[in-house]
Protein backbone atom coordinates (compact mmCIF):
# COMPACT_ATOMS: atom_id res chain seq x y z
CA UNK A 1 0.00 0.00 0.00
CA UNK A 2 2.08 2.90 -1.44
CA UNK A 3 4.92 1.28 0.19
CA UNK A 4 7.26 1.30 -2.62
CA UNK A 5 10.83 2.15 -2.14
CA UNK A 6 10.72 4.11 -5.26
CA UNK A 7 7.65 5.79 -4.02
CA UNK A 8 8.83 7.60 -1.08
CA UNK A 9 11.16 10.53 -0.99
CA UNK A 10 14.11 9.27 1.24
CA UNK A 11 14.02 6.03 -0.82
CA UNK A 12 14.44 7.87 -3.94
CA UNK A 13 17.42 9.86 -2.13
CA UNK A 14 18.13 6.40 -0.87
CA UNK A 15 18.33 5.05 -4.49
CA UNK A 16 19.99 7.74 -6.60
CA UNK A 17 23.14 8.23 -3.95
CA UNK A 18 23.13 4.37 -4.39
CA UNK A 19 23.84 4.45 -8.00
CA UNK A 20 25.71 7.38 -7.57
CA UNK A 21 28.26 5.18 -5.63
CA UNK A 22 28.11 2.13 -8.21
CA UNK A 23 28.79 4.70 -10.78
CA UNK A 24 31.60 5.47 -9.31
CA UNK A 25 32.58 2.62 -8.82
CA UNK A 26 31.92 1.13 -12.47
CA UNK A 27 33.74 3.68 -13.98
CA UNK A 28 36.89 3.36 -11.69
CA UNK A 29 36.86 -0.40 -12.66
CA UNK A 30 36.97 0.06 -16.30
CA UNK A 31 39.44 2.67 -16.15
CA UNK A 32 41.68 2.55 -13.19
CA UNK A 33 43.67 5.66 -11.77
CA UNK A 34 43.99 6.89 -15.01
CA UNK A 35 42.47 10.04 -17.03
CA UNK A 36 39.48 8.21 -18.28
CA UNK A 37 38.03 7.86 -14.41
CA UNK A 38 35.33 9.88 -14.45
CA UNK A 39 36.53 12.07 -11.67
CA UNK A 40 40.21 12.97 -13.57
CA UNK A 41 38.80 15.82 -15.77
CA UNK A 42 36.60 17.50 -12.93
CA UNK A 43 39.53 17.21 -10.46
CA UNK A 44 41.48 18.40 -13.51
CA UNK A 45 39.37 21.49 -13.60
CA UNK A 46 39.27 21.94 -10.40
CA UNK A 47 42.94 22.12 -9.94
CA UNK A 48 43.09 24.64 -12.77
CA UNK A 49 40.74 27.08 -11.43
CA UNK A 50 42.16 27.22 -8.15
CA UNK A 51 43.79 30.35 -7.59
CA UNK A 52 47.20 30.95 -7.57
CA UNK A 53 47.00 32.09 -3.51
CA UNK A 54 45.11 28.39 -2.88
CA UNK A 55 47.20 26.33 -4.91
CA UNK A 56 50.89 27.71 -3.20
CA UNK A 57 49.46 27.69 -0.06
CA UNK A 58 47.84 23.90 -0.92
CA UNK A 59 51.43 23.08 -2.11
CA UNK A 60 53.76 24.63 -0.06
CA UNK A 61 51.44 23.76 3.37
CA UNK A 62 49.40 20.69 2.99
CA UNK A 63 51.56 19.07 0.47
CA UNK A 64 49.87 16.12 -1.42
CA UNK A 65 47.31 16.27 0.76
CA UNK A 66 45.94 19.41 -0.67
CA UNK A 67 45.95 17.39 -3.49
CA UNK A 68 43.99 14.34 -2.13
CA UNK A 69 41.30 16.52 -0.61
CA UNK A 70 40.79 17.93 -4.50
CA UNK A 71 40.57 14.39 -5.93
CA UNK A 72 38.02 13.72 -3.04
CA UNK A 73 35.99 16.94 -4.16
CA UNK A 74 36.12 15.97 -7.71
CA UNK A 75 34.94 12.08 -6.58
CA UNK A 76 32.25 13.53 -4.70
CA UNK A 77 30.99 15.92 -7.42
CA UNK A 78 30.74 13.00 -10.27
CA UNK A 79 28.79 10.68 -7.35
CA UNK A 80 26.25 13.49 -6.79
CA UNK A 81 25.85 13.94 -10.62
CA UNK A 82 24.86 10.84 -11.45
CA UNK A 83 22.85 11.08 -8.09
CA UNK A 84 21.18 13.98 -9.51
CA UNK A 85 20.68 12.47 -12.77
CA UNK A 86 19.33 9.11 -11.13
CA UNK A 87 17.12 10.81 -9.26
CA UNK A 88 15.72 13.05 -12.67
CA UNK A 89 15.29 9.77 -14.17
CA UNK A 90 12.92 8.46 -11.42
CA UNK A 91 11.01 11.58 -11.11
CA UNK A 92 10.27 11.46 -14.64
CA UNK A 93 9.36 7.77 -15.25
CA UNK A 94 6.99 8.20 -12.54
CA UNK A 95 5.53 11.45 -13.83
CA UNK A 96 5.14 9.15 -17.10
CA UNK A 97 4.21 6.44 -16.00
CA UNK A 98 6.94 4.53 -17.93
CA UNK A 99 9.04 2.01 -16.41
CA UNK A 100 11.71 2.09 -18.71
CA UNK A 101 12.48 5.68 -18.19
CA UNK A 102 14.37 5.22 -14.98
CA UNK A 103 17.16 2.81 -15.60
CA UNK A 104 17.26 4.26 -19.29
CA UNK A 105 17.75 7.53 -18.04
CA UNK A 106 20.13 7.28 -15.47
CA UNK A 107 22.06 5.85 -18.00
CA UNK A 108 22.09 7.84 -21.50
CA UNK A 109 22.61 10.96 -18.95
CA UNK A 110 25.32 9.71 -17.11
CA UNK A 111 26.94 7.64 -20.67
CA UNK A 112 26.65 11.46 -22.13
CA UNK A 113 27.96 13.45 -19.17
CA UNK A 114 30.81 11.02 -19.22
CA UNK A 115 31.51 11.03 -22.77
CA UNK A 116 31.85 15.15 -22.73
CA UNK A 117 33.79 14.92 -19.53
CA UNK A 118 36.33 12.47 -20.67
CA UNK A 119 35.85 11.48 -24.87
CA UNK A 120 35.83 7.68 -23.79
CA UNK A 121 32.63 6.59 -26.05
CA UNK A 122 32.95 3.12 -24.49
CA UNK A 123 34.29 3.57 -20.86
CA UNK A 124 31.93 6.07 -19.85
CA UNK A 125 29.41 3.24 -20.12
CA UNK A 126 31.76 1.47 -17.34
CA UNK A 127 29.73 4.58 -15.16
CA UNK A 128 26.33 4.49 -16.89
CA UNK A 129 25.67 0.67 -16.80
CA UNK A 130 26.04 0.26 -13.26
CA UNK A 131 24.43 2.91 -12.43
CA UNK A 132 21.39 2.33 -14.37
CA UNK A 133 22.08 -1.03 -13.23
CA UNK A 134 21.29 -0.12 -8.97
CA UNK A 135 18.08 1.74 -10.20
CA UNK A 136 16.66 -0.85 -12.20
CA UNK A 137 17.18 -3.23 -9.15
CA UNK A 138 15.79 -1.46 -6.99
CA UNK A 139 12.23 -1.06 -9.49
CA UNK A 140 12.27 -4.89 -9.37
CA UNK A 141 12.98 -4.97 -5.52
CA UNK A 142 9.82 -2.60 -5.28
CA UNK A 143 7.46 -5.25 -8.02
CA UNK A 144 8.96 -8.48 -6.38
CA UNK A 145 8.33 -6.98 -2.76
CA UNK A 146 4.28 -7.14 -3.76
CA UNK A 147 4.47 -10.82 -3.94
CA UNK A 148 7.59 -12.30 -2.19
CA UNK A 149 7.39 -11.87 1.94
CA UNK A 150 11.45 -11.27 2.65
CA UNK A 151 11.70 -8.15 0.56
CA UNK A 152 8.14 -7.47 1.58
CA UNK A 153 9.13 -4.38 3.89
CA UNK A 154 10.58 -1.23 2.45
CA UNK A 155 13.63 -1.44 5.35
CA UNK A 156 14.74 -4.45 3.93
CA UNK A 157 14.75 -3.19 0.22
CA UNK A 158 16.18 -0.40 1.11
CA UNK A 159 18.93 -1.84 2.57
CA UNK A 160 19.38 -4.47 -0.13
CA UNK A 161 19.56 -1.44 -2.69
CA UNK A 162 22.10 -0.06 0.05
CA UNK A 163 23.57 -3.53 0.11
CA UNK A 164 24.88 -3.93 -3.40
CA UNK A 165 26.08 -0.26 -4.06
CA UNK A 166 28.05 -0.92 -1.72
CA UNK A 167 29.40 -4.25 -2.86
CA UNK A 168 29.70 -2.62 -6.12
CA UNK A 169 31.71 -0.33 -4.70
CA UNK A 170 34.42 -2.43 -3.22
CA UNK A 171 34.90 -4.42 -6.25
CA UNK A 172 34.91 -2.15 -8.63
CA UNK A 173 37.66 -0.05 -6.47
CA UNK A 174 39.74 -3.54 -6.33
CA UNK A 175 39.45 -4.13 -10.00
CA UNK A 176 40.17 -0.68 -10.92
CA UNK A 177 43.27 -0.27 -8.50
CA UNK A 178 44.33 -3.97 -10.45
CA UNK A 179 44.06 -1.73 -13.60
CA UNK A 180 45.94 1.24 -12.74
CA UNK A 181 48.96 1.12 -14.94
CA UNK A 182 51.46 1.50 -11.57
CA UNK A 183 54.97 1.67 -13.01
CA UNK A 184 56.44 3.23 -9.68
CA UNK A 185 60.45 3.92 -9.49
CA UNK A 186 60.91 0.51 -7.88
CA UNK A 187 58.43 -1.62 -10.18
CA UNK A 188 58.99 -0.43 -13.70
CA UNK A 189 60.55 -2.85 -16.18
CA UNK A 190 64.33 -2.94 -16.91
CA UNK A 191 65.72 -0.40 -19.37
CA UNK A 192 66.63 -2.16 -22.85
CA UNK A 193 66.65 0.21 -25.64
CA UNK A 194 69.36 -0.06 -28.59
CA UNK A 195 71.45 3.46 -28.03
CA UNK A 196 71.58 2.71 -24.09
CA UNK A 197 74.69 1.45 -23.06
CA UNK A 198 73.77 -1.21 -20.16
CA UNK A 199 77.01 -1.91 -19.01
CA UNK A 200 77.74 2.07 -18.32
CA UNK A 201 73.93 1.89 -16.45
CA UNK A 202 75.08 -0.47 -14.19
CA UNK A 203 78.67 0.59 -13.72
CA UNK A 204 77.41 4.08 -12.26
CA UNK A 205 75.07 2.37 -10.40
CA UNK A 206 77.57 0.21 -8.53
CA UNK A 207 79.56 3.51 -7.79
CA UNK A 208 76.75 5.31 -6.68
CA UNK A 209 75.97 2.73 -4.09
CA UNK A 210 79.48 2.61 -3.05
CA UNK A 211 80.09 6.27 -2.52
CA UNK A 212 77.20 6.47 -0.34
CA UNK A 213 78.05 7.35 3.27
CA UNK A 214 76.47 5.30 5.25
CA UNK A 215 74.23 6.74 7.05
CA UNK A 216 71.21 4.55 8.25
CA UNK A 217 67.62 6.02 7.23
CA UNK A 218 69.61 8.77 4.86
CA UNK A 219 68.80 8.13 1.04
CA UNK A 220 71.99 7.41 -0.98
CA UNK A 221 72.99 9.01 -3.58
CA UNK A 222 70.62 7.47 -5.59
CA UNK A 223 67.10 8.38 -4.02
CA UNK A 224 65.66 5.14 -2.54
CA UNK A 225 61.79 6.96 -3.32
CA UNK A 226 62.05 9.70 -5.68
CA UNK A 227 59.86 12.87 -5.22
CA UNK A 228 56.72 13.61 -7.44
CA UNK A 229 55.05 16.73 -8.06
CA UNK A 230 52.16 17.12 -10.80
CA UNK A 231 49.54 19.34 -11.27
CA UNK A 232 46.72 16.60 -11.46
CA UNK A 233 46.65 14.15 -9.06
CA UNK A 234 45.53 11.34 -11.49
CA UNK A 235 49.03 11.02 -13.82
CA UNK A 236 48.15 10.88 -17.75
CA UNK A 237 48.46 7.49 -19.14
CA UNK A 238 50.83 7.52 -22.45
CA UNK A 239 50.88 4.95 -24.87
CA UNK A 240 54.53 5.20 -26.07
CA UNK A 241 53.53 3.51 -29.35
CA UNK A 242 51.49 6.26 -30.35
CA UNK A 243 53.44 8.84 -28.61
CA UNK A 244 55.44 11.33 -30.65
CA UNK A 245 57.79 14.73 -30.00
CA UNK A 246 57.60 17.41 -32.39
CA UNK A 247 59.99 20.36 -33.00
CA UNK A 248 57.87 23.16 -33.51
CA UNK A 249 57.66 26.92 -34.10
CA UNK A 250 60.48 29.33 -34.73
CA UNK A 251 62.63 26.83 -36.60
CA UNK A 252 63.36 26.22 -40.40
CA UNK A 253 62.07 22.49 -40.32
CA UNK A 254 59.60 21.21 -37.74
CA UNK A 255 60.69 17.85 -36.38
CA UNK A 256 58.50 14.73 -35.43
CA UNK A 257 60.43 11.67 -33.43
CA UNK A 258 58.71 8.82 -32.07
CA UNK A 259 59.77 5.99 -29.07
CA UNK A 260 61.67 3.83 -31.28
CA UNK A 261 63.72 6.72 -33.01
CA UNK A 262 64.53 8.17 -30.02
CA UNK A 263 65.65 4.95 -28.61
CA UNK A 264 67.75 4.00 -31.49
CA UNK A 265 69.77 7.36 -31.06
CA UNK A 266 72.61 7.48 -28.69
CA UNK A 267 71.96 7.63 -25.36
CA UNK A 268 74.20 8.97 -22.44
CA UNK A 269 73.79 8.07 -18.59
CA UNK A 270 73.78 11.60 -16.58
CA UNK A 271 73.39 11.96 -12.75
CA UNK A 272 71.05 14.66 -11.69
CA UNK A 273 69.28 16.16 -8.91
CA UNK A 274 65.78 17.73 -8.95
CA UNK A 275 64.57 20.46 -6.22
CA UNK A 276 61.24 21.41 -6.50
CA UNK A 277 60.90 24.80 -6.32
CA UNK A 278 58.12 24.95 -3.69
CA UNK A 279 59.47 22.76 -0.83
CA UNK A 280 60.33 23.68 2.35
CA UNK A 281 64.07 25.02 2.90
CA UNK A 282 64.87 21.69 4.80
CA UNK A 283 62.02 19.58 2.36
CA UNK A 284 62.08 16.08 0.77
CA UNK A 285 61.48 17.47 -2.81
CA UNK A 286 65.06 17.15 -3.75
CA UNK A 287 66.15 13.98 -5.36
CA UNK A 288 68.62 12.45 -7.43
CA UNK A 289 68.45 9.54 -10.06
CA UNK A 290 70.76 8.26 -13.13
CA UNK A 291 68.98 9.03 -15.96
CA UNK A 292 69.33 8.05 -19.49
CA UNK A 293 68.13 9.85 -22.39
CA UNK A 294 69.19 11.45 -25.67
CA UNK A 295 71.22 14.97 -25.64
CA UNK A 296 68.43 17.52 -26.87
CA UNK A 297 70.86 19.68 -28.50
CA UNK A 298 71.69 17.48 -31.74
CA UNK A 299 67.59 17.50 -32.32
CA UNK A 300 67.69 21.72 -31.68
CA UNK A 301 70.34 22.20 -34.12
CA UNK A 302 68.88 19.80 -37.15
CA UNK A 303 65.50 22.03 -36.05
CA UNK A 304 67.24 25.40 -36.92
CA UNK A 305 65.98 27.54 -34.21
CA UNK A 306 65.12 31.04 -35.71
CA UNK A 307 64.03 32.54 -32.30
CA UNK A 308 63.65 36.04 -31.41
CA UNK A 309 63.36 35.87 -27.66
CA UNK A 310 66.05 32.64 -27.81
CA UNK A 311 63.42 30.71 -25.42
CA UNK A 312 61.13 28.11 -25.33
CA UNK A 313 58.09 26.51 -24.31
CA UNK A 314 58.01 22.64 -23.51
CA UNK A 315 54.71 21.27 -23.52
CA UNK A 316 52.87 17.97 -21.89
CA UNK A 317 50.23 15.04 -22.29
CA UNK A 318 48.73 16.11 -19.02
CA UNK A 319 48.39 19.94 -20.41
CA UNK A 320 51.20 21.53 -18.63
CA UNK A 321 53.72 23.64 -19.73
CA UNK A 322 56.68 25.55 -19.39
CA UNK A 323 58.64 28.04 -21.40
CA UNK A 324 62.12 29.08 -19.88
CA UNK A 325 65.44 30.06 -22.27
CA UNK A 326 66.73 28.02 -24.57
CA UNK A 327 70.16 27.91 -23.63
CA UNK A 328 68.78 26.16 -20.03
CA UNK A 329 67.90 23.79 -22.61
CA UNK A 330 71.20 22.97 -23.93
CA UNK A 331 72.84 20.40 -22.55
CA UNK A 332 69.65 18.77 -21.61
CA UNK A 333 68.24 15.74 -21.84
CA UNK A 334 65.19 13.80 -23.55
CA UNK A 335 64.82 10.90 -20.77
CA UNK A 336 63.19 7.87 -21.04
CA UNK A 337 64.92 5.68 -18.71
CA UNK A 338 65.49 6.14 -14.70
CA UNK A 339 68.13 4.10 -12.86
CA UNK A 340 68.38 1.73 -15.24
CA UNK A 341 64.25 0.98 -15.25
CA UNK A 342 62.30 2.26 -18.05
CA UNK A 343 61.34 5.89 -16.81
CA UNK A 344 58.23 5.52 -14.71
CA UNK A 345 54.83 6.42 -15.18
CA UNK A 346 54.86 9.08 -12.35
CA UNK A 347 58.25 10.23 -13.29
CA UNK A 348 56.75 11.12 -17.06
CA UNK A 349 56.44 7.66 -19.43
CA UNK A 350 57.82 7.75 -21.92
CA UNK A 351 59.73 10.64 -22.19
CA UNK A 352 60.85 13.39 -19.81
CA UNK A 353 62.58 16.64 -20.21
CA UNK A 354 65.79 17.03 -18.24
CA UNK A 355 67.04 20.62 -17.81
CA UNK A 356 70.45 20.37 -15.50
CA UNK A 357 70.40 22.99 -12.70
CA UNK A 358 67.13 24.20 -12.96
CA UNK A 359 64.32 23.77 -10.89
CA UNK A 360 62.39 20.74 -10.85
CA UNK A 361 59.56 22.69 -12.81
CA UNK A 362 60.98 23.00 -16.35
CA UNK A 363 61.93 19.18 -16.16
CA UNK A 364 58.84 18.74 -18.12
CA UNK A 365 57.07 15.25 -17.65
CA UNK A 366 55.50 13.24 -20.72
CA UNK A 367 56.96 15.39 -22.64
CA UNK A 368 55.39 15.98 -26.15
CA UNK A 369 56.54 19.36 -27.84
CA UNK A 370 58.78 21.54 -27.54
CA UNK A 371 58.12 24.75 -29.29
CA UNK A 372 60.32 27.35 -30.54
CA UNK A 373 59.02 30.91 -29.28
CA UNK A 374 59.18 34.09 -30.92
CA UNK A 375 58.20 35.88 -27.98
CA UNK A 376 58.18 35.23 -24.02
CA UNK A 377 55.21 34.00 -22.87
CA UNK A 378 54.25 32.78 -18.97
CA UNK A 379 54.31 28.69 -18.39
CA UNK A 380 51.71 26.85 -16.07
CA UNK A 381 53.24 27.70 -12.41
CA UNK A 382 54.31 31.34 -13.17
CA UNK A 383 50.52 32.06 -14.60
CA UNK A 384 50.33 31.06 -10.95
CA UNK A 385 52.66 33.49 -9.54
CA UNK A 386 55.65 31.58 -9.53
CA UNK A 387 59.02 32.37 -10.26
CA UNK A 388 60.40 29.01 -10.71
CA UNK A 389 62.36 28.53 -14.30
CA UNK A 390 65.55 29.86 -13.33
CA UNK A 391 68.60 27.75 -11.30
CA UNK A 392 68.18 25.95 -8.53
CA UNK A 393 69.41 27.76 -4.81
CA UNK A 394 72.20 25.72 -3.11
CA UNK A 395 70.91 24.63 0.05
CA UNK A 396 72.40 22.26 2.48
CA UNK A 397 70.13 20.02 4.32
CA UNK A 398 70.02 18.21 7.85
CA UNK A 399 68.04 15.22 7.67
CA UNK A 400 70.42 12.94 10.04
CA UNK A 401 71.27 12.66 13.53
CA UNK A 402 72.70 9.63 15.66
CA UNK A 403 73.68 9.88 19.20
CA UNK A 404 76.47 7.04 19.71
CA UNK A 405 77.46 5.54 22.84
CA UNK A 406 80.79 7.32 23.69
CA UNK A 407 78.59 10.78 23.85
CA UNK A 408 79.27 11.92 20.66
CA UNK A 409 76.35 13.13 18.07
CA UNK A 410 76.73 12.46 14.57
CA UNK A 411 74.93 14.75 12.08
CA UNK A 412 74.52 14.41 8.06
CA UNK A 413 72.35 14.94 4.94
CA UNK A 414 72.99 15.95 1.24
CA UNK A 415 74.10 19.42 -0.55
CA UNK A 416 72.95 20.16 -3.27
CA UNK A 417 74.27 23.50 -5.61
CA UNK A 418 72.79 23.01 -9.21
CA UNK A 419 75.25 23.28 -12.23
CA UNK A 420 77.53 25.53 -9.33
CA UNK A 421 78.27 21.99 -7.85
CA UNK A 422 79.38 21.91 -4.10
CA UNK A 423 82.77 21.92 -3.06
CA UNK A 424 82.41 21.52 0.83
CA UNK A 425 79.80 21.85 3.57
CA UNK A 426 80.09 23.42 7.28
CA UNK A 427 78.76 23.19 10.30
CA UNK A 428 78.24 25.02 13.16
CA UNK A 429 77.47 23.87 16.68
CA UNK A 430 77.39 27.69 18.18
CA UNK A 431 74.53 29.02 16.20
CA UNK A 432 77.02 30.18 13.52
CA UNK A 433 79.58 31.94 15.27
CA UNK A 434 82.55 29.04 14.42
CA UNK A 435 82.36 26.79 11.64
CA UNK A 436 84.13 23.15 10.65
CA UNK A 437 84.15 21.56 7.48
CA UNK A 438 82.34 18.39 6.99
CA UNK A 439 83.26 15.15 5.35
CA UNK A 440 81.59 14.99 1.79
CA UNK A 441 80.83 11.53 -0.07
CA UNK A 442 82.99 11.17 -3.20
CA UNK A 443 81.23 13.02 -6.61
CA UNK A 444 79.27 11.15 -8.48
CA UNK A 445 80.70 10.30 -12.01
CA UNK A 446 79.77 12.56 -14.98
CA UNK A 447 78.44 11.21 -18.25
CA UNK A 448 81.77 10.25 -19.56
CA UNK A 449 82.75 8.41 -16.30
CA UNK A 450 85.97 10.78 -16.28
CA UNK A 451 84.60 13.99 -14.27
CA UNK A 452 82.72 14.72 -11.43
CA UNK A 453 78.67 15.20 -12.28
CA UNK A 454 77.95 18.32 -13.00
CA UNK A 455 74.81 19.15 -11.39
CA UNK A 456 74.30 16.53 -8.58
CA UNK A 457 74.06 16.50 -4.97
CA UNK A 458 76.83 15.26 -2.52
CA UNK A 459 76.65 13.94 1.01
CA UNK A 460 77.69 15.32 3.96
CA UNK A 461 78.60 14.02 7.65
CA UNK A 462 79.87 15.76 11.01
CA UNK A 463 80.58 14.08 14.26
CA UNK A 464 80.63 16.40 17.58
CA UNK A 465 80.80 15.78 21.19
CA UNK A 466 77.65 17.24 22.06
CA UNK A 467 77.45 19.81 25.00
CA UNK A 468 75.17 18.85 27.52
CA UNK A 469 73.00 22.64 26.89
CA UNK A 470 71.01 23.35 24.72
CA UNK A 471 72.63 24.62 20.87
CA UNK A 472 71.94 25.77 18.07
CA UNK A 473 73.14 23.62 14.49
CA UNK A 474 73.63 25.49 11.16
CA UNK A 475 74.45 23.97 7.90
CA UNK A 476 75.58 25.79 4.67
CA UNK A 477 77.23 24.87 1.59
CA UNK A 478 79.94 26.63 -0.52
CA UNK A 479 80.31 25.94 -4.62
CA UNK A 480 82.93 25.16 -7.02
CA UNK A 481 83.58 29.05 -7.00
CA UNK A 482 83.80 29.56 -3.45
CA UNK A 483 80.88 31.39 -3.27
CA UNK A 484 78.79 30.42 0.43
CA UNK A 485 75.25 30.02 0.38
CA UNK A 486 73.33 32.33 1.18
CA UNK A 487 71.97 33.30 4.73
CA UNK A 488 69.57 35.82 3.68
CA UNK A 489 65.90 34.06 4.19
CA UNK A 490 63.01 33.48 2.21
CA UNK A 491 59.97 31.08 1.86
CA UNK A 492 59.13 28.90 -1.25
CA UNK A 493 56.85 31.34 -2.37
CA UNK A 494 57.72 32.59 -5.31
CA UNK A 495 61.21 31.75 -6.16
CA UNK A 496 62.37 29.16 -3.83
CA UNK A 497 63.46 28.67 -0.50
CA UNK A 498 66.40 29.96 0.82
CA UNK A 499 68.54 30.77 4.04
CA UNK A 500 70.34 28.26 6.61
CA UNK A 501 69.27 24.92 7.70
CA UNK A 502 69.41 25.31 11.55
CA UNK A 503 68.36 22.95 14.22
CA UNK A 504 68.27 23.72 17.87
CA UNK A 505 68.72 21.00 20.40
CA UNK A 506 68.00 20.96 23.59
N1 LIG B 1 53.98 17.36 -17.46
C1 LIG B 1 54.35 17.73 -16.22
N2 LIG B 1 55.65 17.90 -15.96
C2 LIG B 1 56.05 18.27 -14.73
C3 LIG B 1 55.11 18.53 -13.70
C4 LIG B 1 53.74 18.33 -13.99
O1 LIG B 1 52.85 18.51 -13.15
N3 LIG B 1 53.40 17.94 -15.27
N4 LIG B 1 55.56 18.95 -12.47
C5 LIG B 1 56.86 19.64 -12.46
C6 LIG B 1 57.37 19.94 -11.13
S1 LIG B 1 56.68 21.27 -10.31
C7 LIG B 1 58.44 19.28 -10.60
S2 LIG B 1 59.14 19.75 -9.13
C8 LIG B 1 59.02 18.10 -11.30
C9 LIG B 1 59.02 16.90 -10.38
O2 LIG B 1 59.51 15.77 -11.06
P1 LIG B 1 59.25 14.34 -10.43
O3 LIG B 1 57.77 14.22 -10.19
O4 LIG B 1 59.78 13.35 -11.41
O5 LIG B 1 60.02 14.33 -9.14
O6 LIG B 1 58.31 17.76 -12.48
C10 LIG B 1 57.91 18.87 -13.24
N5 LIG B 1 57.38 18.41 -14.50
MO1 LIG C 1 58.11 21.76 -8.60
Amino acid sequence: MGQDLLDSRGGQLLVAVAAGLAGLAGSYAVTGYTPAFLASPVERTLARQMPGVVVSFAITTLGSVGQQLNLLTAVAIVGLFIALAARAAILVGQEANNRLLPGVGTALLTWVVGVALTGELVLAAGAALPAAAVVVLAQGLDALGKTTPPISSKRRRALSTIGVALGATALGYSVGTRRTPTATARDAPRLTAPGADREDIEAKLDVAAERSLDLDGLDPLVSERFFEVDINSIDPEVDADSWTLSVTGAVERELTLDYDELREMPAENQFSTLRCVGEKLNGKKMDTALWTGVPVDQLLDEAGIQSGCECVMLRAADGYFEEFPIDALRGGMLVYGMNGTVLPRGHGYPVRALVPGHWGEVNVKWLTEIEILDREAEGYWEKRGWQGTGPVNPVAKLHYREDTDDGRRRLGGHAYGGLDGVSSVEVSTDGGVTWTEASLSEPLPSVDGEGVAADAWRQWEYAYAAPSGGHTVVVRMVDDEGRVQPETESKAYPSGPSGWVRQEFA
